[in-house]
């Protein structure tokens, strides 16, 4: 497709979205045998089970709130996202948020609240989380600002309402950088893809707080770009175990441990793979290879999607698939919305 076509936005929406409703069914699974993996999905085909409903966890609830606060504003208010995020979790808490962002949430719906990233730095002592609830939501960025500077900018600042160690906003800023190169066609040619992120990422890690909290968690000096060096190792190899992707990159909550993967899975499933379904194309590959690794399977799964969807677009996206997923004909119509954002935005409107 064309680059920023209409199809490639609704393709990420949509993906994100069915990687988080059909990833949830085995997130925090140590082991998921592909087998498992692959009966789970096609159940989703199955014409005589009428109505599934998989239901959309936190990944999606706060994507929404994400797309419906920049729709609405034409941009980014942190007042209004704050605003919908605590919203959002008093009408639903049990989305399955992590343990420690619920305390943020709460805080976030008082009226008397002045600095609405105060709740997030008070977080783990003073530290700020590093999870990766940040990057779950950051793909929305990506989709309403066509120029690279304003989705690192945004997608940190929306990040940082809840997470505001760099090593969590930071891994919102990769995940929302890959959705925008891959919205552009960069994945048609992979090794500058990850180049790209990786000269991207030497840059945003080279600031003072991000440089102290990667010394402060005893990481490499710029962790991301470190663990994107790896990505780029793994894939020029013919054969990968799924438990060598997951002792070096990481299956975890932690978005360190977790946006690089989602990449990896994107870059991984660019071409069929022998223990996939001959019938799958990339967007289901992608999908499928993400809950294979366990862990946060709905998280990788959800943000793996947003990057596959915006290369493969919406035609790869199986309906019988989003049939059974709790908010993906929703998604679909708030793509095209961001679709006409974004080109109002590109226009300088
Ligand atoms: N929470 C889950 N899944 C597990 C429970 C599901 C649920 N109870 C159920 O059974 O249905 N999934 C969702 O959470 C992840 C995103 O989490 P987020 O928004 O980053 O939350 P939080 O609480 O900020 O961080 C997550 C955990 O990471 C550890 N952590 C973070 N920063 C830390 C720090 N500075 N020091 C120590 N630990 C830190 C804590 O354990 C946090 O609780 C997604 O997977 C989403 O799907
Ligand atoms: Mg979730
Ligand atoms: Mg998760």
């Amino acid at each position: 497709g064309t680059p920023a076509s209409m199809s490639r936005f609704r393709g990420a929406l949509v993906a994100a979205v069915l990687g988080d409703c059909v990833g949830g069914e085995f997130e925090g699974a140590e082991e998921v045998p592909m087998e498992t993996v692959l009966q789970h999905l096609s159940g989703l085909e199955d014409e005589t089970k009428g109505n599934c409903v998989l239901e959309y966890s936190d990944d999606t609830a706060m994507t929404r709130c994400v797309v419906q606060s920049l729709l609405n504003r034409s941009g980014y208010d942190e007042q209004d996202l704050a605003r919908r995020f605590a919203k959002e979790y008093s009408a639903s808490p049990g989305r399955g948020y992590g343990s420690g962002v619920i305390q943020v949430l709460k805080k976030l719906a008082s009226p008397q609240l002045v600095d609405v990233y105060q709740p997030a730095r008070d977080q783990f002592n003073g530290r700020g989380s590093f999870g990766n609830g940040g990057a779950m939501r950051a793909a929305p960025f990506a989709l309403a600002f066509p120029k690279l500077p304003d989705v690192k900018q945004f997608a940190r600042l929306g990040a940082m309402l809840t997470h505001s160690c760099s090593l969590g906003y930071n891994g919102a800023v990769l995940q929302a950088l890959a959705v925008h190169l891959s919205l552009q066609g960069a994945l048609s040619l992979p090794q500058q893809f990850i180049s790209r992120l990786i000269t991207e990422m030497e840059e945003v890690e080279g600031e003072e707080e991000a440089l102290r909290d990667a010394r402060i968690l005893k990481e490499a000096e710029k962790p991301f770009s470190e663990r994107l060096h790896r990505v780029r190792d793994l894939m020029d190899r013919n054969k990968v175990s799924i438990e060598e992707v997951i002792s070096e990159l990481g299956n975890g909550i932690a978005a360190l441990h977790s946006v690089p993967t989602a990449i990896f899975c994107v870059l991984h499933c660019l071409q069929p793979r022998d223990y996939l379904p001959e019938n799958y194309g990339g967007l289901e590959r992608t999908i499928a290879y993400s809950l294979a690794l366990g862990g946060d399977t709905d998280t990788i799964a959800c943000m793996a999607g947003a990057i596959a969807g915006a290369h493969y677009g919406i035609e790869a996206v199986p309906q019988r698939w989003m049939r059974c997923c709790e908010g993906a004909e929703d998604a679909d119509m708030n793509a095209a919305r961001l679709h006409a954002l974004y080109h109002q935005t590109s226009q300088g409107g």
